[in-house]
């Protein structure tokens, strides 16, 4: 007892209830000593973890972690949003009572973390200064020190966080306890991981992984489930899985800030960190916000929308990640930016690290690699040979300021201006490349029916959508009516509201399967002729499903496509859409309580898409 207070006053942690939470959970977890951390504890930290072997160096200022090869992605059948009123129950959330969950996660975390160290991370999930600020402060407790590395790099971390809270009360309390990895049943019957968000108690419980979104909790248990809920508890945001980029007109001066929401493998970061097309580039200048989320709110002073990325970092998918696909990101985990590679290939003589798609081939030299299990090459089983190097969900965590074209004003504690918002999934078909809609309602409806293309069997029917609301399904924690009220809400509170569209960088040709837009870098051309949309320059051609634009107004200096081509990227397959259709109502039909503003515009779709055949 006397122990823990003495490290908190000399870490200079005054915050009565911080130290009280801190108190708490080391004796509920049995953890031998804590540890406060501020972000300038981070090459202290980074020694000390290679010293213990749980980071290798991989170039300077670089460095690679392999986690347990049971614990590589993030679980949603495991993940728990809990509370103590049953009617947040949704369809996407799991649900369950918080007087269950939280004795059932204590009991588990009790004692589990004799032996190790529990640091105390204090956070803030917003640039500092920010009108959601009041929502922003947290603090981790965690007992694994690659966890207190990633959080350094993935939120802004330190004591004043906590310490100047104006409610001295208003942190997230977030628990996270690593757990025997080799002996929780992973993917079994007997299961015994639980990731619970204890929303309306602001309290966050992890146990059973030492990875990503399981274990770093301001980012998607803070910033995305948790925020989620106070944006609608409050009445005065939302959070939402959306990247955010600026894009500035040189010639005019103008400056565009469109942010948005696409389900996993649909290109969110490839987009976020884009620069502009060659040919467009000595006009257009793109900017970085964020790539993974993205509050938003109504400024009273002058009606509009803006958002901030809460986040400090980047914690993005490694695979595919290239010159090509993303120039900016390939930059920002260059040698010296702290990055922190986890589940790539690594060579243990070279300290090279290699993922799927950094290269078209592997490294022609075996010697020295080992893949992400840390099996050697060389030695592997005749029938291992063609099996990845890298971890489907392997990653690269570098701090937001590492990427080249981060906006300047990026942590402008106000956030940016919002004119467009956009949803976009992987598919083949029936999606135009870009098509605008201008109703708030018929905006939210597209969101909510938001869908990628089944890839394989465990999701669903190839060629099927799964529906991923406004990119939300493994992060909502409230019912889904009450959602879509809280959208028409505070987006309808703007007098200067933001466009939406839907784009799609995904069609492909029907006979010989190839990709009918070229994608990365040219996917400016769409958002830009959205711009000049809002802004009343073109006026697009309107359809059942929104506004596309001519092939005339879209700027095509310098695209290479397949003559024909952009004709089928600009066109409605009205037969198509009707089949969704059905599909949509039944996907809306699951979530109890959608506003009547929303099931009008499916009506309304659904109409027009009649009267084109009839
Ligand atoms: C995710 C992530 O899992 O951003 O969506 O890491
Ligand atoms: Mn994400």
């Amino acid at each position: 007892m006397a122990a823990i207070d003495a490290v908190l006053d000399e870490a200079g942690l005054k915050n009565v209830r911080v130290r009280e939470f801190v108190h708490r959970y080391a004796e509920l977890t049995g953890a031998d000593r804590i540890e406060v951390v501020n972000a300038s504890d981070d090459a202290r930290l980074v020694q000390e973890s290679l010293d213990a072997g749980e980071l290798l160096p991989a170039g300077e200022g670089r460095y690679y972690s392999r986690s347990h090869p049971k614990d590589t992605a993030r679980s949603e059948e495991r993940t728990v949003v809990a509370t103590n009123n049953p009617a947040d129950k949704g369809v996407y959330n799991n649900w369950r009572p918080a007087s269950e969950m939280r004795p059932l996660l204590e009991e588990r975390m009790r004692g589990a973390s004799a032996g190790k160290t529990m640091y105390v991370v204090p956070y803030l999930m917003a640039p500092p200064g920010s009108p959601l600020e009041a929502f922003a402060a947290g603090v981790e407790l965690t007992d694994t020190r690659t966890v207190v590395l990633h959080m350094i790099r993935m939120a802004r971390v330190g004591v004043d966080h906590v310490n100047d809270l104006a409610d001295q009360d208003s942190f997230v309390r977030a628990v996270h306890v690593t757990g025997d990895l080799e002996n929780l049943g992973q993917g079994t019957a007997d299961d015994q991981r639980y990731f619970v968000t204890v929303a309306d108690e602001r309290t966050i419980l992890h146990y059973g992984s030492s990875y990503g979104g399981n274990a770093l909790l301001g980012k998607i248990a803070h910033g995305l489930r948790q925020a989620a809920y106070d944006g609608w508890a409050s009445g005065q945001f939302l959070a939402e899985q959306f990247m955010l980029l600026g894009i500035t007109d040189k010639q005019t001066g103008r400056a565009y800030h469109i942010c948005g929401g696409f389900p996993s493998a649909s290109g969110k970061t490839n987009l976020a960190m884009m620069l502009a097309p060659d040919a467009l580039g000595d006009r257009y200048q793109v900017h970085f916000y964020g790539d993974d989320i993205a509050w938003l709110r109504v400024d009273p002073e002058d009606g509009r929308v803006y958002a901030i990325n809460p986040e400090f970092g980047a914690f993005g998918v490694a695979k595919d990640t290239n010159e090509v696909t993303n120039p900016t990101a390939v930059e920002a985990i260059a040698e010296g930016t702290g990055t922190i590679f986890t589940n790539v290939a690594y060579n243990e003589q070279t300290h090279e690290v290699w993922w799927e798609g950094k290269t078209p081939r592997p490294p022609a030299d075996p010697t020295g690699w080992r893949d992400w299990a840390g099996q050697l090459i060389s030695e592997r089983p005749a029938d291992a040979k063609d099996a990845p190097w890298a971890h489907p969900n392997s990653r690269f965590t570098t701090t937001l300021a590492n990427v080249p074209n981060i906006a300047p004003d990026y942590e402008n504690p106000k956030g940016v201006p919002v004119d467009g918002i956009i949803f976009g999934g992987r598919t083949r078909d029936r999606e135009p490349l870009i098509r605008a809609i201008t109703d708030l309602a018929e905006g939210v409806y597209d969101g909510l029916t938001l869908g990628a293309e089944a890839t394989f069997a465990a999701e669903g029917t190839e060629g099927v959508l799964r529906y991923d609301p406004m990119s939300m399904r493994p992060f909502m924690s409230y019912a889904e009516g009450p959602y879509a009220a809280h959208w028409l809400k505070v987006i309808g509170a703007a007098t200067d509201q933001p466009i939406f569209a839907h784009v799609n960088w995904f069609q492909r040709d029907p006979e010989d399967g190839h990709f009918l837009w070229p994608g990365y870098r040219d996917n400016l051309r769409p958002l830009l002729w959205l711009m000049q949309l809002r802004n009343g320059e073109v006026t697009g051609t309107r359809t059942p499903v929104g506004i596309v634009p001519t092939k005339e107004e879209l700027e095509l200096t310098g695209v290479d496509l397949r003559p024909g081509d952009m004709d089928t990227l600009l066109t409605i397959d009205t037969e198509r859409w009707r089949q969704e259709m059905a599909h949509r109502e039944e996907h809306l039909s699951t979530f109890e309580g959608v506003p009547e503003e929303i099931w009008a515009a499916h009506r309304r779709v659904a109409a027009a898409l009649d009267a084109e055949t009839s």
